[in-house]
């Protein structure tokens, strides 16, 4: 009876013929793609603030509305780098229920990260879980905006200010996306962004940090770059954080499809959201759909209404090629490090624990079309009900 539900759908759904996975990149014009990249080997010149990398940071200014844009080789570097320049130490706020680079990025500068509890309704931090883990030694925030949906950015900020701390968003999920009419980019003190292949918008691999402080950007360039400052001159410790051009080129390219990429992804979450309306125990994650959304994340809610519970789901729809992932489960606090550093956080982080056993983020991009993303839905929807009748039988 255990596995009555996945056999069933066997046998009223065939398999998808290709593995359907989460993170297909989106990919902008190749011919374009290819001609940048032809040129910038004409040019020889392949990194270290290359003609491509200053042409995307410009750009990526001016689409974000903020001042300054520094791209970096990868996200978890582009928070390193910011939490750097910032001064962090001792303690820094931060959800546990995040993709654990946001934590480690801490961790691997000997700051401990301190995990608050989300709010169960938006995934995101909540505010008074963040006061009630403020001690002497905390020094900053970073609040993520989990799913490309903004974090409580005016809550954070005024936390940020009555106790003197620096706030960072992890934007990793963000790019495209808005608060109200303000785009993220320009909220905290910096945002981080990720550039990574499985992000709504990639370079490759990729990252940057954003900011209208002018005295951050420049301690970031410099921190970007060893802190040298012209040549033989090191005038600050730094590291390597540098993006490659063939990286800014996929960057530039990507940006020019970046309405398509985001209506394709808006009809793929409206296709899943029709599938699934009214349906007891699955709720999709709803956009503010009146600001800017990436729509990059399509979060399934497995309730306790529902007749299968979120893992067997998972093993049925992997069963079926459907490769949905359980993001961001256990949770930073379940996982090393911090599993052993802090053996009870879960004490204080009870939706952590609840979301995190319940989400499934389903397949969706400009490698999906809508209709296999409503195949998808009835999938689970047939699942969930061929569970449920054979237990009644
Ligand atoms: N903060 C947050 C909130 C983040 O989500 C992330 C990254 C960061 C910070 C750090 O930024 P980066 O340093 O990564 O720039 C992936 C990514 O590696 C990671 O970038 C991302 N978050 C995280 C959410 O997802 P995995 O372990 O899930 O990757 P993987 O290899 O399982 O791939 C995911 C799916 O994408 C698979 O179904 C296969 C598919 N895929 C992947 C790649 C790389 C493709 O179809 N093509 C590809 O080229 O971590």
């Amino acid at each position: 009876m255990e596995d009555g539900g996945r056999h069933a759908s066997r046998e009223i759904l065939p398999a998808f013929a290709e593995p359907l996975h989460v993170g297909r990149p989106n990919i902008g014009n190749t011919e374009t793609f290819l001609r940048l990249a032809g040129a910038m080997l004409e040019r020889r010149w392949l990194t270290n603030n290359g003609p491509l990398l200053q042409e995307l940071e410009r750009r990526l200014a001016a689409f974000l509305g903020v001042k300054h844009c520094i791209a970096m080789c990868n996200g978890t570097i582009a928070l390193e780098i910011a939490i750097r320049a910032l001064g962090l130490s001792g303690e820094v706020i931060v959800p546990s229920y995040t993709f654990v680079a946001t934590a480690h990025a801490l961790f691997w500068q000997g700051i401990t990260p301190v995990f608050a509890d989300i709010d169960a309704d938006t995934h995101n931090l909540d505010p008074a879980a963040v006061r009630r883990m403020i001690t002497p030694r905390t020094t900053g925030i970073i609040g993520v905006h989990l799913w490309g949906r903004a974090a409580p950015t005016a809550e954070l900020r005024q936390i940020a200010e009555e106790h003197g701390l620096k706030l960072i968003f992890d934007a990793a999920h963000a790019f495209g996306a808005s608060h109200g009419n303000q785009m993220i980019g320009s909220f905290g003190d910096a945002e981080v962004f990720s550039f990574h292949a499985t992000k709504f918008f990639n370079t490759f691999e990729g990252g940057a940090v954003t900011t209208n402080n002018d005295d951050l950007a420049e301690a970031m360039r410099l921190i970007r770059n060893f802190g040298f400052s012209g040549f033989d001159n090191v005038i600050h410790p730094g590291t390597n954080g540098k993006m490659t051009e063939i990286c800014a080129a996929m960057g530039l390219v990507n940006l020019d499809a970046i309405e398509e990429m985001m209506a394709a992804n808006r009809r793929n979450y409206m296709a899943y959201k029709a599938a699934f309306a009214g349906v007891p125990g699955l709720t999709l994650l709803p956009y503010d759909e009146a600001t800017h959304c990436n729509f990059q994340y399509v979060v399934l809610e497995i309730g306790p209404e529902a007749s299968l519970g979120r893992d067997e789901i998972v093993v049925a729809l992997h069963e079926q090629n459907v490769l949905a992932r359980k993001y961001f489960w256990p949770g930073c606090h379940r996982l090393a490090p911090y599993r052993d550093l802090f053996p009870h956080a879960g004490l204080m982080l009870p939706n952590t624990e609840v979301i995190a056993d319940r989400v499934i983020v389903l397949p969706t991009g400009t490698a999906v079309p809508p209709d296999v993303c409503t195949q998808i839905a009835n999938l689970i929807i047939v699942i969930s009900k061929n569970r449920r009748n054979g237990e009644a039988a």
